[in-house]
Order: C-alpha cells, then sequence, then structure tokens
C-alpha cells in the first residue's frame, strides 16, 4: 500500500482554533478532511477514508487537481453562470422552475428553511437568482434553455457529465468502503445542475429601502443585513452533492457541535483549505444527502448547512469585502434512478451500525456523531424519486400550491 496519493487532512484553520466572537459564540472553521482522489493506488485506503468522513462529518473536500475535472472546464461554467444571470429576465422567466425540479427559481420560489424563515431565501431576491439543469439525453437538454445560453447546450451538457462521473467515482468508493459492491444502475433521475447566484448586500439595501418607501408595493422585503442569511439552513435531498465555489466567495457554513458543551454553532468552510493553495482550482466540496443518509441507515451524515454574507474579522477567507459583490456557487446534486428501492444498503458496517442504534435507543432510530437523532435515517419511503418529491414538496411551497398553477409563481 502506498500513502502517496491518499492524503486526509484536517482543515488546520480549525486545529489551530481561529476564532470569531459573534453573539458571544466562538467559531472556528469546520475540521473538514481533505482526501486525494486522483492518485491510481490503492482505493481501498482512499475509500475507507471516504467513509469515515462521510459518517464523521458528512463533508469532505475532494481534490483532484483537475484530473477528474478540468480547472478551465470548471473556469468555463462559472463564466456560464455570469451569462445566464445577466440575461434578460422575461428570458429566463421562461424557463421557470417546474414540479421535475428544472429551469430557473425564482424570487422566493424556493424556501430552504420552511420552519424558520418568513420568506424565501435572499438568494431570491430582488432578482432570480438560480437555475436547475436536469439530465442531458445525447447532449441535449429536456427542458428549455434561455436562448442566450442555448449555443452553450454542449458545454453545459459536458460539465455535467464530469460532475456525473466523479460522482459515479465517489459513489464506488463509498461502495468499497462500506464493503458493498457498487451496482451501477441506468435510467432517468433527479440528478439536478444547479447554477446559483446571491446577491450582493448593495441589491439588498436597494430592495429594504424601497420597502420602507410608504408608496412601495414591495412590503415584504426584510432589512438587508450582514446578518441576513444567504441560504438558510438545509440538507440536500440526493445522495452526494458537489458543490463548487470561487476563490475569495466564502459564506457557506456547516452546522457543527460543539465539544466544549454540546451546543450547535456554525463552523465557516472556507472555499480553499490550507494546503490547497496551489492547485488550479479550488477542491470540490462534496457532502452527503438526506437520501444516501437515509440508504445507509443514517451511518453516513447528511448535515445541515447555510451560506450567509462574509463575517467582519473573520479569517482572510472571509472578508466583508465579498459581500459587495454577487456570489456564485455552482452545485451538483447526485441522485439514484428515480425507480430505485431505497432498501438499506446491504454493508455489515451500516448493519452493525443500524443494530447499535437500535439497542441504545431501544429502537427509536439511528443517532449522528454525537448521538443525537437522524431524521432522515428515520423516513419510510420506498423509492428514490418518492424521496424527491417529499423533499421538494417542501421546498417548493408556491410551486405544490394545488390552487396555483407553475406558471403563475411569483418572479
Ligand atoms: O452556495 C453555496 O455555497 C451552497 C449552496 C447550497 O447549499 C445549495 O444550493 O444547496
Amino acid at each position: 500500500m502506498s500513502d502517496s496519493y491518499a492524503h486526509t487532512t484536517t482543515v488546520p484553520g480549525a486545529a489551530s482554533m481561529e476564532t470569531t466572537q459573534t453573539s458571544g459564540q466562538a467559531i472556528q472553521d469546520a475540521a473538514i478532511p481533505v482526501i486525494d482522489i486522483s492518485g491510481d493506488g490503492d482505493q481501498e485506503q482512499v475509500a475507507r477514508e471516504l467513509v469515515d468522513a462521510a459518517v464523521r462529518h458528512g463533508f469532505v473536500y475532494i481534490r483532484s487537481t483537475g484530473k477528474d475535472i478540468p480547472a478551465q472546464a470548471i473556469d468555463d461554467a462559472f463564466a456560464l453562470a455570469r451569462k445566464l444571470f445577466k440575461a434578460p429576465l422575461e428570458e429566463k422567466q421562461s424557463c421557470n422552475i417546474q414540479k421535475n425540479n428544472r429551469g430557473y427559481s425564482g424570487m422566493h420560489v424556493e424556501t430552504l428553511d420552511p420552519k424558520n424563515q418568513r420568506i424565501g431565501d435572499l438568494k431570491e431576491k430582488p432578482t432570480p437568482r438560480a437555475f436547475n439543469f436536469g439530465e442531458f439525453v445525447n447532449g441535449k437538454a429536456q427542458q428549455p434553455l434561455p436562448p442566450t445560453i442555448a449555443s452553450d447546450e454542449p458545454q453545459i451538457a459536458e460539465f455535467f457529465a464530469y460532475c456525473h462521473r466523479l460522482s459515479l467515482k465517489l459513489n464506488s468508493l463509498l461502495g468499497i468502503g462500506l464493503g458493498q459492491a457498487h451496482l451501477p444502475s441506468r435510467g432517468p433521475s433527479g440528478t439536478i445542475l444547479r447554477l446559483l447566484r446571491y446577491p450582493p448586500l448593495s441589491a439588498l439595501a436597494a430592495a429594504a429601502q424601497d420597502a420602507t418607501t410608504p408608496s412601495s408595493s414591495n412590503k415584504q422585503a426584510a432589512p438587508a443585513s450582514a446578518a441576513d442569511v444567504r441560504a438558510g439552513a438545509h440538507s440536500d435531498y440526493g445522495s452526494l452533492t458537489l458543490l463548487f465555489r470561487l476563490a475569495g466567495q466564502p459564506g457557506l457554513e456547516v452546522q457543527q457541535i460543539l465539544p466544549t458543551d454540546g451546543a450547535r454553532a456554525w463552523a465557516p468552510v472556507p472555499v480553499v483549505p490550507a494546503g490547497t493553495e496551489s492547485d488550479p482550482s479550488p477542491p470540490v466540496l462534496v457532502n452527503i444527502g438526506d437520501l444516501l443518509s437515509y440508504w445507509t441507515g443514517g451511518l453516513l451524515r447528511s448535515t445541515l448547512h447555510r451560506v450567509v454574507f462574509p463575517r467582519p474579522g473573520g479569517g482572510p477567507d472571509q472578508q466583508e469585502k465579498a459581500g459587495e459583490e454577487p456570489r456564485y456557487s455552482i452545485a451538483f446534486f447526485c441522485h439514484p434512478v428515480g425507480t430505485f428501492p431505497l432498501e438499506p444498503v446491504p454493508s455489515e458496517r451500516v448493519r452493525a451500525f443500524a443494530a447499535a442504534q437500535q439497542s441504545e435507543s431501544g429502537g427509536g432510530g439511528a443517532g449522528g456523531e454525537e448521538g443525537e437523532s437522524n431524521p432522515y435515517a428515520e423516513r419510510k419511503v420506498l423509492t428514490a424519486d418518492e424521496h424527491l418529491q417529499m423533499r421538494l414538496r417542501a421546498s417548493y411551497l408556491d410551486l405544490y400550491d394545488d390552487n396555483k398553477d407553475a406558471g403563475g409563481q411569483k418572479a
């Protein structure tokens, strides 16, 4: 066995306890391992490290230094996102999101944290911010595309394919790490490539100003401040999410449990973890989604995360200046084939975990890293499609309001 390619490191910022005081709570960077999957050596070692990261953190940085997805393809995808969001509003609205989860997500349409949010996330105001691409068939989108990016269809299809291949590779490594052969299946799935644009603080300040103007009809807008979240606390629906971010555009935070008193705290996730500064692009941040957590009886961890404005006084990756610019990110939400039954993954480790949880809780369901209950392991769904539909209904309240048709969404 060689260890020259299978590198797992913990972000040193976490170990050095670099902290920011916010509301009296000490915040440190999330301790997320970096795993290099670019080597050809002992895949079992890499697979074990990947599963350990998925069990402990639910998040892992995947460093493949351009081998799995060329840095140029990532740069081009971000350039395409800028072009798309600059397109005229009517173009994007003509592709409004549908119940198949494809298309353009308009103002206040998606509420990521339905219990705690009054209105949709800031990424939905004051202008539309998200575009979901579903699967391509023979390089062709199976949904309307805004004319501005119609000629870029081959590029989007290629990026989708890169992401899909990387997801399959990670799935396969997880399978190896769980001691279970990976059984690839083919067919339509809910997999989505999503381009995201979050408005800068200045745009929100203008919206707030508008809201306080007596003649304004925009009474719903909340006052904008750096305390606002850019995207509410949520976990992802699918099996794996690949997240691409831009250096200098921080904001992602994961919920962690403080070892000191067990309290929950939000920990920033640096875009460029230590040791990867010279890579051609930041490592891909990968997280376990609810479906895979469910599928593994809660062994793999689906972790709450959110996006905030950069914190004043944060580390070098947390410059407040970044809040003055729009923030772009790209997420690839990988889902299994829709008809696939989500019976527990036949892995000895999954079985042992489920049995341990069962005896600990007296049959009350699976627990997470710190022994707390994992709701995604307790849900009763049958197939990947049913799992997705359950989550879409909770997130797209307007779209699934049976008294409204999809074309009547706010933008
Ligand atoms: O933009 C980000 O950094 C995170 C995006 C995200 O969590 C999501 O779209 O589910």
